[in-house]
């Protein structure tokens, strides 16, 4: 013991001498030198941190990747309309290449960066990361490395700034994941694994419900202030469970299973109102907020996500299937009506009486339903090819109906007024996707020609109105046939819009449905065969 003691002693004692050695070495020393020193050790830091970074990940299976090239028109007039999507994708890339690189998206008037309140203060180029997959499958590779590169040098999620847990998971996590598995790059997925470790601290709830937002840097979470007091909103946490389960498949972690997992058991347990899930949920008291009830903002992609948990998980996962059937009818009962003119609109519930006006975000629905109709309870099928159809008929009218011919964020069904937005502030057109997406849908599923003309018609549209010189732009009011422009190129138009509108003109052999399932932001993920994966093996995940 003494021996011990009197050994640990003379180490000590060697240590103080070695560094009051050391501490008057560096008194000998000049300031620059002492800062070239301080450099040389930072840059050491740095660098470990990059091997680190780039270490890879523990292999698993990656699945039979199928049609990730391709779809290659079979006559001319269908390779122009492609080969003009894919020019309006340059003209929105090259431009903010120039104006807006880094920036979260594009002012294409002002030829500037912009960012809105989703992404916090942060600069984490969005546009580059949603936008990967499409330049990918477009061909456009000299654009999609210099997107990666910017990724490898730039991409950093150690910021002090709160963002949008739902808006970085679908556009962030699921862009990365696609961009993975399209170009089996590891930076991809190694990017994807950090930015969803700095999302875990959002689970930390009495609930298990996460919350809206999060800091990146402190891990602190909160609500945003005007959803029914302070409550967390289904359409957000209800949209995570295909990024997270293809996470916790690709890192052999278990951890992000659960977390969605958690979510879905709670929400089973809980007594929904007519069978119908309320946007809102406290995260503290794990109790519904108020009753409000759409498929469009604010419920939408959880429905979604419901259907595309089962596609993804090779049709097994019947809890979620049973879930989104369950869903659907309670919709179809509640909010689905037919107007006086004969159009199918998707309204929305409040508090027990139905409000006769359907967003433009609701009319994803249109594809959902046919995306869903195979494997539909009590063999359905055929009904819901029709319901997905006239979805797509009503949005198309809501279109149609317009100076510009481009659809409204929301419209009416009100005595004569049908399919038209009455106030003014529901009349913009943000460059959103959800009817091309529908009508994609709709064209993958019954090769009705009617889709692909009407898809042209919007291209047409947005080509003649959104279309300035330094990009593409929303308009405030699609009524008015001298468009005023909003001056944002908003991501999900490069990453949804024209990817849709490219897949439309395209073979089906390009992303087909049955190997890949898109995320709501439109991101491709393979179909999981999870029979042989770590994921089904893990006790931990099971
Ligand atoms: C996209 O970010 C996603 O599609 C999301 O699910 C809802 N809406 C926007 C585009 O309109």
């Amino acid at each position: 013991m003494r021996e011990e003691e009197e050994r640990l002693r003379n180490k000590i004692r060697a240590d103080h001498e070695k560094a009051l050695e050391e501490a008057k070495e560096k008194l000998k020393k000049s300031r620059e030198e002492i800062r070239a020193e301080i450099q040389t050790e930072k840059n050491k830091v740095v660098q470990e941190m990059k091997i680190r970074e780039k270490k890879p990940l523990p292999a698993v299976p990656i699945p039979n990747l199928i049609g990730t090239h391709g779809g290659d028109p079979e006559d001319n007039d269908l390779r122009e309309k492609r080969d003009k999507i894919k020019e309006m994708m340059k003209h929105a890339w090259d431009n903010y290449r120039i104006y807006g690189w880094g920036h979260n998206e594009l002012r294409p008037i002002a030829r500037k960066g912009h960012s809105t309140n989703i992404f916090g203060t942060s600069q984490m180029g969005a546009t580059i990361v949603d936008a990967l997959d499409t330049l990918y499958i477009m061909g456009l590779h000299d654009e999609f490395r210099d997107g990666q590169k910017w990724i490898e040098n730039n991409l950093d999620f150690s910021v002090n700034s709160e963002v949008s847990v739902f808006e970085v998971n679908i556009r962030f996590i699921g862009g990365l994941l696609a961009a993975y598995y399209l170009s089996g790059e590891e930076i991809f997925k190694i990017k994807a694994v950090q930015l969803a470790e700095k999302l875990l601290p959002a689970f930390n709830t009495p609930t298990g419900i996460p919350w809206a937002m999060v800091n990146l840097k402190s891990g602190v979470g909160r609500n945003w202030g005007w959803a029914s007091a302070g409550s967390s909103i289904l359409a957000e946490f209800g949209t995570l469970h295909m990024e997270f389960v293809h996470l916790s498949y690709l890192t052999g972690n278990p951890i992000y299973y659960k977390k969605v997992m958690h979510i879905r058991k709670l929400l089973q347990r809980m007594d929904r109102p007519n069978g119908l899930y309320p946007n809102y949920l406290n995260p503290r008291t794990g109790r519904w907020g108020q009753y409000h009830t759409s498929v469009g903002g604010l419920g939408d992609s959880f429905y979604e996500y419901l259907l595309k948990a089962w596609l993804m998980s090779d049709k097994t996962d019947h809890e979620a299937r049973k879930m989104y059937d369950d869903a659907i009818e309670a919709i179809e009962k509640h909010l689905i009506r037919k107007s006086r003119g004969g159009l199918t609109f998707i309204g929305e519930w409040k508090n027990g009486h139905l409000e006769k006006k359907m967003g433009h975000l609701a009319c994803f629905a249109g594809g959902m339903f046919v995306l869903g109709a195979d494997g539909s309870k009590m063999d359905k099928a055929g009904h819901y090819l029709e319901l997905g159809a006239e979805i797509a008929r009503t949005c198309h009218e809501s279109y149609d109906r317009t100076a510009l011919k481009l659809g409204p964020e929301s419209f009416k069904f009100d005595g004569a007024v049908e399919a038209v937005a009455v106030r003014q502030a529901e009349k913009y057109y943000i460059l959103r996707p959800e009817v091309i997406e529908t009508y994609w849908y709709l064209w993958r599923f019954t090769h009705d020609p009617r889709y692909r003309e009407w898809g042209w018609e919007a291209a047409l549209a947005i080509e003649k109105y959104c279309r300035v010189s330094g990009g593409f732009s929303g308009v405030k009011d699609v009524y008015s046939s001298t468009p005023t422009h909003d001056d944002v190129q908003q991501s999900f138009f490069l990453a949804e819009t024209l990817k849709y509108l490219y897949l439309l003109f395209s073979g089906d052999d390009l992303l087909p449905l049955d190997h890949w399932v898109f995320n709501t932001e439109a991101h491709p993920l393979p179909v999981l065969h999870l029979a042989n994966t770590t994921l089904s093996r893990n006790p931990a995940v099971r």
